[in-house]
């Protein structure tokens, strides 16, 4: 590995450490929690303490480099900034507000645009997940293996119940969850990516994402072989709100077809 790489992937596995001793220690009675869009859209102060550890780390250790973060209100990175932390502070924070295990941190590390670092840490389980683009993927160092191709009856799909709700999404829940072998939720975008690299999962599907949801993901996802696309079917090309479906080799031939045929509107 470069030695910059081994750098930046050193440090960011360090702040990702020290964040995560913040969230060690259950939440608090008086803790404060507040829901955003909907019920099920909360944000704690330990949600906004993380976010403002690394900001100040980042500043401290990389001035030049950009972040967006869930909690900051940026949806993008200042401009002129080559180097972009995408970095969800608590990934499945309604699992962390019941104290449910399944929520993690998600850092991806982008330059001009691509994908290079990426760590998702399973607080409670205490796994790190990571890639480095061109150098593999790793579970607690171990290296994770090429995911090869599973048959649509015997995958195991990630899918969140929510959208059942909602008409056009809900045919192409109904699809996939008539044509897999079953269905599983964890709450957590982030972790169900690392799910699929690492082989608990074959597919998982959201239909609406933001960057710091799936920055690191896809790098897991690459260096194992695996791959996304939009809820239309169609290639990634963008760092915006977006569903975003993933899946190990073959299936995701497999997965484009059902997206394509069953149509959600371009929203
Ligand atoms: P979060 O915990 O960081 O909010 C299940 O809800 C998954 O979808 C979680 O990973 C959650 O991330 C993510 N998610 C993205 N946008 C969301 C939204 N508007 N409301 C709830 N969850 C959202
Ligand atoms: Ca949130
Ligand atoms: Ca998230
Ligand atoms: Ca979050």
């Amino acid at each position: 590995m470069e030695q910059d790489t081994a750098y930046l992937y050193e440090q960011a596995c360090n702040f990702v450490a020290e964040a995560s001793r913040l969230l060690e220690k259950p939440l608090q009675e008086n803790a404060l929690i507040e829901s955003k869009r909907n019920v099920d859209d909360l944000v704690t102060e330990m949600d906004r303490a993380v976010e403002e550890l690394f900001r100040r780390r980042v500043t401290e250790y990389f001035p030049a480099h950009g972040i967006v973060g869930e909690e900051s209100g940026e949806k993008a990175p200042k401009n002129g900034c080559e180097t972009v932390w995408y970095i969800d502070p608590i990934d499945g924070t309604t699992n962390f507000v019941h104290q449910h295990h399944f929520f993690v941190i998600s850092v991806g590390i982008y330059e001009e645009g691509h994908g290079k670092i990426g760590i998702i840490y399973d607080v409670m389980q205490q796994e790190w997940f990571s890639a480095v683009r061109g150098e593999g993927a790793w579970l607690n160092n171990k290296e994770l293996p090429k995911r090869s191709s599973v048959k649509p009856e015997e995958a195991i799909f990630g899918l969140n119940g929510r959208w059942l709700i909602y008409g056009d999404k809900q045919q192409v829940c109904r699809n996939l969850t008539a044509k897999v072998r079953s269905t599983r939720c964890y709450g957590a975008a982030a972790l169900e990516f690392a799910y699929v690299a690492a082989g608990r999962l074959d597919g998982y599907i959201s239909m609406k994402l933001s960057s710091w949801d799936y920055a690191a993901g896809f790098v897991l996802l690459e260096e194992t072989g695996c791959s996304y696309q939009t809820v239309q079917g169609g290639p990634v090309i963008s760092f915006n709100e977006q569903g975003i479906a993933a899946a190990v080799p073959g299936l995701d031939l497999w997965l484009q077809k059902q997206l394509q045929e069953t149509g959600i509107d371009k929203k």
